[in-house]
């Protein structure tokens, strides 16, 4: 694993809302996340449907865009140990800036083979806070392609996104650009990566994933962060009921079992 970025990548990362780190993780390391997702991929959709959102239908289209499986380091230590490592949540912190950070969710995105194009969109509008600095990384189990549904993004687009305006991941790819007709004006940049890399983006970067067109699957795996302090908004998104009931607008999003602070300066 790359142990530290440059500054030169950390003013891209502010300055475009996304960078990619093209062999972030060694040959070794890639075949334990790979090896660790699958498992508890398997294990998720063999088991309890709980946490998936998408498989109620096999026919419906969301389900063609990605196999989804959200917080699987809630139920799999091994997935825990590498999306919570400590190493890549200080890389992560490191980017926004921040004194610390907590998990919102992880999650595996699998784009099976003939599958749907992600529709553009915002992460940061369907969370419970608002944050101009919330983090995702993104990392590519397999090469991402323009031709398997790479990463796409609108460079700049996270300086003048709203909270308050997103759009499901649905059948028209690009329905955002009626909330931000602006931002049609930008040139999208795709982020193809080979296998092992990383691509961070900020949660209010505008970004979107293109059709499989291959007959293989596209495998991520990827975790979004809040930074320390984060303050609850009233939106539910995947906050369990009981916890939701507990808050109030502008509490503080310190659960740790909800939330855990995979980082903190103070750590160092
Ligand atoms: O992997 C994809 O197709 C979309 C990923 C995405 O929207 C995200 O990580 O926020
Ligand atoms: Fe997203």
């Amino acid at each position: 694993m790359i142990n530290e970025l440059t500054a030169t990548q950390i003013e891209s990362y502010h300055e475009h809302g996304f960078l990619v780190v093209e062999g972030f993780f060694d040959d070794v390391e890639l075949e334990m996340w790979r090896q660790c997702v699958d498992a508890a991929v398997a294990d998720r959709l063999g088991g309890s449907v709980e946490h998936l959102t998408n498989q109620g239908d096999p026919q419906a289209f969301y389900a063609r865009v990605f196999t989804q499986c959200l917080r699987l380091a809630d139920t799999n230590d091994a997935v825990r140990g590498l999306v919570y490592d400590p190493r890549l949540g200080k890389l992560t912190s490191d980017l926004i800036g921040a004194e610390g950070i907590r998990v919102w969710h992880d999650q595996a995105l699998i784009k099976p083979p003939h599958g749907n194009p992600t529709a553009w969109h915002l992460d940061v509008p369907y969370w419970s806070f608002d944050s101009r600095d919330a983090i995702s990384f993104w990392v590519a189990l397999d090469d991402a392609t323009l031709e398997n549904g790479c990463m796409w993004y609108i460079p700049g687009s996270h300086k003048t996104a709203r909270f308050d305006n997103s759009v499901g991941i649905g059948h028209n790819v690009g329905e955002l650009f009626n909330l931000y007709p602006e931002w049609r004006d930008i040139d999208p940049v795709p982020v193809p990566c080979p296998a092992g890399s990383i691509v961070w983006h900020n949660g209010l970067c505008a970004h979107g994933a293109g059709a499989n067109m291959t007959n293989k699957y596209r495998r991520a795996m990827t975790c979004a962060f809040m930074p320390d302090g984060s303050c609850f908004n009233g939106k539910r998104n995947i906050l369990p009921q009981d916890l939701f009931e507990s808050l109030e607008i502008g509490d503080l999003l310190g659960n740790d079992e909800q939330n855990p602070l995979v980082w903190h300066n103070s750590w160092q």
